[in-house]
Order: C-alpha cells, then sequence, then structure tokens
C-alpha cells in the first residue's frame, strides 16, 4: 500500500482531469507531479522487472480520461522511437537516472520513399529523480531511456487522454510501424486510492 502522499496525489490528479486536459488542468498535473517527492515504500511492491524489456504496469485508469502507470527501466533498456498519439505525455522520474531524445515527428506522405531519410534529433534531455516533463506529438516524437550500467529507473507516466496503440519509427528510413500498447501488470482494478 502507498503512503497518503501517493494516494492523495493520486486522488488530486483524478479531480485535476476530470473534463480531460485543458490548459488549466495541464498545468496542475505538472505542479502535483512535481510537489509529489519520490518515496519508494510508496510503489516498490508495484515494480516488475524484465532482462529484455522496460516494463509497463497500470496503476489507475483516471474514470477514462487518462493513464498512470510505473515503468521499470533495467540497465541499459530504451525504448523506440514513438509517439503518443493525440495524448499528453506526463513522466516523472522516480528512481535512477532517465535519458529523452526529441525528434521531429517525420511527414510520413513525404518521407519514406527512399532509405535516406533519417530521424532528425531536435534534443537531448537529462532527468533525475523528481524531475517532471511533458511531450506531445506537436513537440516531437521521443525515445526514452535508462543508459546507466549499474542502477536501475522507474518513472511515473500519465497519458491523457489514453491510447493502446502508438507508432515507432526506424531511425535510418522515419518508417512508422503501429504497435499495441501492453502492460505487464494491472493494479487499476485491484487498487482504488479511496478503498485500501
Ligand atoms: N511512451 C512509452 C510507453 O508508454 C514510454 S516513453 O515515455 O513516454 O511505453
Ligand atoms: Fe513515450
Amino acid at each position: 500500500m502507498g503512503s497518503y502522499e501517493f494516494i492523495k496525489l493520486q486522488d488530486n490528479l483524478r479531480s485535476a482531469l476530470g473534463n480531460g486536459p485543458t490548459d488549466q488542468a495541464k498545468e496542475l498535473v505538472m505542479r502535483l507531479l512535481s510537489e509529489y517527492k519520490s518515496n519508494p515504500q510508496d510503489w516498490q511492491d508495484k515494480e516488475t522487472w524484465s532482462e529484455n524489456k522496460y516494463t509497463r504496469t497500470l496503476l489507475d485508469k483516471g474514470n477514462g480520461h487518462y493513464n498512470l502507470m510505473l515503468l521499470c527501466w533495467n540497465t541499459g533498456q530504451e525504448s523506440p522511437i514513438h509517439n503518443h498519439p493525440n495524448s499528453h505525455c506526463f513522466m516523472k522520474t522516480l528512481k535512477g537516472k532517465i535519458h529523452e531524445e526529441v525528434y521531429k515527428k517525420p511527414n510520413t506522405s513525404s518521407c519514406c520513399q527512399n532509405s535516406d531519410c533519417e530521424m532528425v534529433k531536435i534534443a537531448d534531455r537529462d532527468y533525475k529523480v523528481d524531475d517532471v516533463a511533458l511531450i506531445t506529438d506537436n513537440d516531437g516524437v521521443h525515445r526514452v531511456g535508462n543508459r546507466s550500467q549499474e542502477e536501475k529507473a522507474v518513472t511515473l507516466h500519465l497519458y491523457c487522454p489514453p491510447f493502446s496503440t502508438c507508432h515507432k519509427y526506424d531511425d535510418k528510413s522515419s518508417k512508422e510501424t503501429e504497435v499495441p500498447m501492453g502492460f505487464d501488470q494491472d493494479f487499476s482494478e485491484r487498487c482504488c486510492p479511496h478503498t485500501c
């Protein structure tokens, strides 16, 4: 069971996003995620680790308005370059260090006709514990990962509205492929902040 502060965070996120991602709600979500100070006791019982790929654990379906999830990044693990279709991706680092590469979203109608169409990187960002980031497809697409070979990393993600497929992009050709976004664990039915 999480601490009062983590339960309060989940409650406050539900209230903030009751009407979807308005400008005011987005500001409030950034503030709520920043104000919560990471305490492993709140979420470490929800961690799950794989040798092959970062894992995704659903914590809350946000009354259908968003998905809140815990991602566990083993040493050296990273995502492909991907988008967040029509959604806002809020990401807070809870443990370790996270690296983000942001790329221009390719124009797939003019791109990928030949192999000479590399993804264009526009930013490299490092995040430490308690840093919060926000990205939408208007800002670009990204690759996220844990570059450390010694320390694992854990992040908290809020996607508003939720999505169940996204596109991944090939670095060299910018070719996009639709991929389903599954969960390794789902606590959204079992653990409601109001009852546990
Ligand atoms: N979007 C990826 C996912 O949900 C993680 S990278 O940070 O947004 O699996
Ligand atoms: Fe992402």
